[in-house]
């Protein structure tokens, strides 16, 4: 969203500066941006309505041209403005501006880093509060892991003793951010807001989403005066001029989908490489891996493991697949609760991981076993010229609310189904809802097929998103025959082009 600078009655054409936006009243053909300094506009605008306009020319001693914006805005005080500017300008600089490795499609998204460390600072430095909202998995938690270790010694130095009534941190449930999540969210920034005096806070939202399905949360909470930072790496649906919907109403989205990029580029990895901007602390550390390893980074691009891989010194990849489990098992076993002091610890400590290597590992491996049964006993498995189809009750193959979980089952069902030979694309079944996964398939895209079932039976109401190779569609129960004759048939179609 763009900030437009209120022009304070009594000030002339001679305090504007070229280029900058303010706000502007339309009155009877032109735009009145104080008492005294207006515009002749012959846009057909409405009368009375207020309008955010950059300054295109300014001829002095009385005469401006502007052009009028047509994305949202918000208002500023244009004095107060400057002191932020000139603040930010100052001290928000990043403390580091070099990755920890080159890598063309990380160095496109340079400029976005600096912008993203720069915003972060800023709001530490404006006593901002920041609410970081992370998905409560691997991936999640590694991100927002390495984002607060970078931001409470900064917090402190700003707020003593009273950093935690500036920041929070809360794992979300679901991979978007949920409604219900953001009302809390806000709710909590606006009682500290009435009780403190604290500012609109800067609400960063890791790892859940970048789509539409965050559209409403995200305009709600600017609506009610929240910046919004997201860092994903999630598809974020159609681009125009390099910019997504949830672009148009966030402060920043740095998202390597933005910058010609895919999913390679985990949010483990990205707030890894964006805490070191923040925080100047080049030590290394094990949470990009592990993130790494749990969102399947090495499917994508094996010089962007290895590169982080070589950080877990004296660590076996077998160790940290083990490691990478575990946490994906307590996270999955808690989900609502914060357990980032657990989590933490199972990325710092190796009497911890090692301990929980020997207590909880066989126990996933049990579990695993049992269900992989499970799967080669009920799932439904179909063979195409070009690749393999498996389908799964994945649902009726789980225990509701146990290790593992639906989603976990089409994973588990996909791992012991596919081959080097031939690609595999597994539906993991719910009532309404669909679990997608797929290896070696030209073509398959999980966004694709969303939008393609969702347009050709509308009353499904279906919707979702993820990967293009990983995700999920949601839709209603009673349309489930429709949408998976639909959804078969969009499959069988790839085999045909393939
Ligand atoms: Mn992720």
């Amino acid at each position: 969203m763009i900030t437009a600078k209120r022009l304070k009655e009594g000030k002339t054409v001679q305090h504007l500066r070229a280029s900058d936006i303010y706000v502007a009243v339309y009155k009877e053909g032109s735009l009145h941006l104080n008492g005294i300094v207006r515009a002749t506009t012959r846009e057909p605008l409405r009368e009375g309505k207020s309008y955010a306009v950059r300054i295109s020319k300014i001829t002095l001693p009385s005469t401006i041209a502007v052009d009028v914006i047509q994305d949202a805005f918000r208002i500023t005080d244009d004095e107060a403005h400057d002191d932020y500017v000139a603040v930010l300008q100052k001290n928000a600089q990043p403390s580091l501006t070099k990755f920890t490795f080159s890598h063309p499609q990380l160095d496109l998204m340079h400029n976005a880093f600096i912008t993203a460390a720069t915003l972060i600072k800023s709001a530490v430095l404006t006593k901002t509060p920041i609410i970081l909202r992370h998905h409560a998995d691997c991936d999640g938690y590694a991100a927002a892991l390495s984002l607060e270790n970078a931001l409470l010694p900064l917090l402190a130095k700003e707020h003593g003793d009273y950093a935690y009534r500036h920041y929070s941190r809360n794992p979300s449930r679901t991979p978007y951010y949920d409604y219900a999540d953001a009302t809390r969210d806000m709710e909590m920034a606006l009682t500290n807001k009435d009780r403190y005096k604290h500012k609109d806070p800067l609400i960063i939202l890791a790892d859940i989403g970048s789509g539409e399905e965050n559209l409403l949360s995200v305009s709600m909470a600017t609506k009610l005066g929240a910046h919004i930072l997201i860092i994903d790496h999630h598809d974020p649906g159609p681009l125009i001029d390099g910019k997504s919907a949830l672009c148009k109403i966030a402060t920043f989205h740095l998202n390597p989908f933005l910058h010609g990029s895919d999913s390679r580029f985990c949010t483990g990895i990205l707030l890894y490489e964006l805490s070191r901007f923040i925080s100047g602390d080049d030590r290394k550390s094990i949470a990009p891996i592990i993130a790494a390893i749990a969102d399947k980074v090495d499917k994508y691009d094996m010089d962007v493991f290895n590169h982080y891989q070589s950080f877990a010194e004296g660590y076996s990849l077998e160790f940290l697949q083990k490691l990478t489990r575990i946490i994906d098992y307590e996270t999955q076993a808690i989900k609502f609760f914060d357990i980032s002091t657990i989590i933490e610890g199972l990325f710092m400590r190796r009497d911890l991981q090692e301990g929980f290597i020997n207590i909880i590992s066989p126990e996933i491996e049990k579990k695993i076993q049992e269900f992989t049964r499970v799967i080669r006993k009920y799932a439904e498995r179909h063979a195409y010229k070009n690749f393999d189809l498996t389908i799964i009750d994945a649902d009726k193959c789980s225990f509701r609310g146990e290790y593992p979980s639906p989603g976990k089952i089409t994973a588990i069902a996909h791992d012991e189904f596919l081959t080097k030979e031939k690609g595999l694309v597994t539906l993991g079944m719910l009532p309404g809802m669909i679990i997608f996964r797929c290896d070696n398939v030209p073509g398959f895209d999980v966004n694709n097929i969303i939008s393609k079932v969702a347009h050709s039976i509308p009353f499904s109401l279906a919707e979702g998103g993820g990967h293009a190779a990983a995700g999920s569609m949601t839709f209603i129960a009673a349309a489930s025959e429709e949408v998976i004759r639909k959804v078969r048939s969009i499959i069988t179609s790839l085999d045909e082009q393939g």
